[in-house]
């Protein structure tokens, strides 16, 4: 069974890990730890020394309520880091929902425009990352963070994130990007309920974009729908940074079921999970049934000594 491919991106034969660079002072899962210019850039190659294929650098914090930041304020917290990072060979993907953030980045080296809006928050964005023809990720999006969650609301949220993905699929070819670049996201945590169940729903029905034949991103790193699964008896959350093994099982279960890419905060014990998905997927064509096997070639099961 063989991994989707896009271009210009690294492939390893399984599914990617895309470590998480926000230099940002408030982002909702690692709370300013990166903020510092220098810091992000040893971040981020710390993050690929632990094996992650990809970088994704933002500026802008998408938690739940966030303000927006300047553009110009945005590019000064990228641009550096990107041109920093690109120039050591790292592929770095740019979290960004404003075209002039995604062109100014791929100037600097950014190989993929991750919009989390996919194309909505900026009519411009789909023209230039055309132009610019790189990889390009088009997220499931309702609306900005300041209300977002007022719009989870759905009668079938796997159907209505498919269709409302394939709408903007359909926008952002009209503007001439291609399609072999496009990668599709169901937006975890983004207009999505916890206590409604979207962001299960959508993990355990991934085949409903895997389906489309484009390559499917998820991010199901240390939010909300596990900080709640995760909770005390009291209903106290568990705190964001203590979710990343449940992230790791999330990670199992994506790329067991197709994914392209996770986005992920810790990268080493994620690329351990895409591995074991990569193994078993890798196991499933040749499975037979044990007395299949067994009527086969003569064994059931046998060890590599026969026992
Ligand atoms: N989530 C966040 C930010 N960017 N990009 C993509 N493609 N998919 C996501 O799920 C996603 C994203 C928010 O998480 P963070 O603030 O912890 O980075």
């Amino acid at each position: 069974m063989t991994s989707a491919v896009v271009p210009g991106l690294p492939e390893p034969g399984r599914c990617l890990v895309m470590g998480v660079v926000n230099v940002t002072p408030d982002s909702f899962s690692d709370g300013g730890a990166w903020f510092d210019q220098e810091k992000a850039i040893r971040h981020g190659l710390d993050l690929v020394a632990e094996g992650a294929d990809i970088v994704d650098v933002g500026g802008e914090s998408t938690r739940p309520g966030a303000q927006r930041v300047s553009l110009e304020e945005e590019l000064r917290r990228v641009v550096p880091v990107i041109e920093a990072l690109s120039a050591e060979d790292v592929p770095v993907s740019v979290d960004t929902m404003r075209a002039e953030v995604a062109e100014a980045a791929v100037a600097a080296g950014a190989r993929l425009v991750n919009d989390v809006s996919g194309g909505l928050a900026d009519p411009d964005m789909p023209r230039v990352v055309a132009a610019a023809r790189v990889p390009y990720v088009v997220m499931h999006w309702r609306g900005h963070s300041h209300d977002m969650q007022t719009r989870a609301v759905y009668a079938d949220v796997v159907r209505e994130v498919r269709e409302e993905l394939l709408h903007r699929v359909s926008a952002v070819l009209d503007e001439g990007v291609d399609p072999s670049l496009i990668v599709l996201d169901p937006g975890l945590g983004f207009a999505k309920s916890p206590k409604a169940g979207h962001n299960w729903a959508l993990l355990a029905h991934l085949d409903a974009l895997t389906s489309t034949g484009y390559p499917v991103l998820v991010g199901a790193s240390r939010k909300s729908f596990l900080t709640s699964l995760l909770a005390e008896p009291d209903g106290t959350r568990r705190p964001f940074a203590e979710c990343d093994d449940a992230t790791v099982a999330t990670t199992a279960l994506a790329a067991a079921e197709g994914a392209w890419c996770v986005r992920v905060h810790r990268v080493r014990a994620n690329v351990d999970a895409v591995r074991v998905a990569a193994a078993f997927r890798a196991a499933r064509p040749a499975h037979r049934p044990a007395d299949e096997n067994a009527a086969a070639d003569g064994r059931a099961d046998a060890g590599s000594d026969g026992r």
